[in-house]
């Protein structure tokens, strides 16, 4: 039931709605007549409180209300239902797509990764092979190839070591002949090619010879081989030219092979002492410088020495015959001497 104001019956009609204020209200009004006078203001006349009663029509019309209302409320309920499952559908289909492309983004990884999981199983294959392949070159190394390497080393190291030793004596040999080569500049005289010196060095320098060694005779000497030799056209007695040649830091030629016999036979025109004799003992045949005459060339003809008149002193002459003659008789001589030995390295001559 529900309550309402009322100031009196709408359209002289009573109505069955009627609320707990009305009924209070048409209670104060009739009390409030009674006690009114004709000067007493009037006082608004309040509602009386009418009890309605249900009438047929009126509980149609109620019923008619209260099912309309409750079609609108089912209506409303339906489409709230149906809104609901509207948006449940469209939501749920929403998150299907989303697990459909979530779907996809697997599938799409999952054939992604199978890939990969070929590679990685063909490369773990390869590795497995390349390992093999890698243990036995390993095996190897560590077989042959490392002792090897071990040895080699080694050898390399006495290698080095043995040319380090090397290095230092060429080193040392270096300083060595620096020092030689600083002393010998100091020592030496620069020596013009156009000099006497020069010219006669340049005859008997080997080229070969890097030493630059040469045998220097004294203007107007012969040289021959390591020797000088003068030829004295004075004649003397064999002792006088002996004398004669000493004079000279020289003695009477002594001859060691048969060139240096040709030698000296092709720069004489005459019969000339040598430095032969048997002064002292006879047929004991005596160097002047003490070279063994049994191990010297010997040129006597068949008849020589025949001592004739005692003939102990030796002559040749240019046919190289050997002659022993009276020491006292006159002939020209040939001195001889051992040759200055020179050398000439860029110019400086040394001793
Ligand atoms: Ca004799
Ligand atoms: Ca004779």
């Amino acid at each position: 039931m529900e309550w309402r104001d009322r100031a009196e019956p709408r359209g002289g009609k009573l109505d069955t709605d009627i609320t707990y204020a009305e009924l209070n209200f048409l209670r104060a009004s009739r009390l409030n007549v009674g006690s009114m006078t004709p000067d007493t203001p009037a006082v608004a006349a309040k509602p009386t409180l009418v009890c309605r009663t249900f009438t047929p029509s009126g509980f149609r019309t109620h019923l008619m209300r209260g099912l309309l209302l409750g079609s609108l409320l089912l209506v409303l309920l339906l489409l709230t239902a149906s809104i609901s499952l509207l948006c449940m559908y469209l939501h749920a289909n929403a998150r299907l797509a989303q697990e459909a492309e979530v779907l996809d983004v697997f599938r799409a990884n999952s054939s992604r990764l199978e890939q990969e999981l070929v590679i990685e199983r063909l490369q773990r294959e390869e590795a497995v092979r390349n390992r093999s392949s890698l243990e036995k070159e390993c095996r190897v190394l560590q077989e042959q190839t490392v002792p090897n390497l071990i040895a080699n080393h080694k050898q390399f190291l006495m290698e080095v070591e043995a040319e380090r030793e090397q290095k230092q004596r060429v080193l040392e040999h270096y300083v060595e002949v620096q020092e030689k080569c600083n002393n010998m500049q100091q020592n030496s005289l620069f020596l013009s090619k156009n000099s006497f010196l020069y010219q006669n060095c340049n005859k008997t320098m080997d080229p070969r010879d890097p030493s630059g060694k040469c045998t220097f005779c004294p203007e107007g000497w012969l040289v021959f081989g390591s020797r000088c030799y003068f030829y004295s056209t004075t004649e003397q007695s064999w002792e006088l030219s002996e004398r004669s040649c000493r004079a000279l830091d020289a003695h009477l030629a002594v001859i060691h092979s048969r060139e240096e016999m040709r030698f000296v036979a092709e720069h004489i025109n005459t019969t000339i002492w040598i430095g032969l004799s048997d002064r002292d003992i006879e047929n004991d045949w005596r160097w002047v410088d003490g070279t063994p005459y049994a191990a010297s060339p010997k040129f006597w003809p068949r008849n020589q020495p025949d001592n004739v008149g005692n003939e102990d002193c030796v002559t040749i002459s240019q046919n190289m015959d050997w002659n022993d003659d009276k020491c006292w008789w006159l002939y020209t001589s040939m001195c001889q001497k051992a040759a200055s030995v020179l050398h000439i390295q860029s110019g400086y001559i040394s001793a």
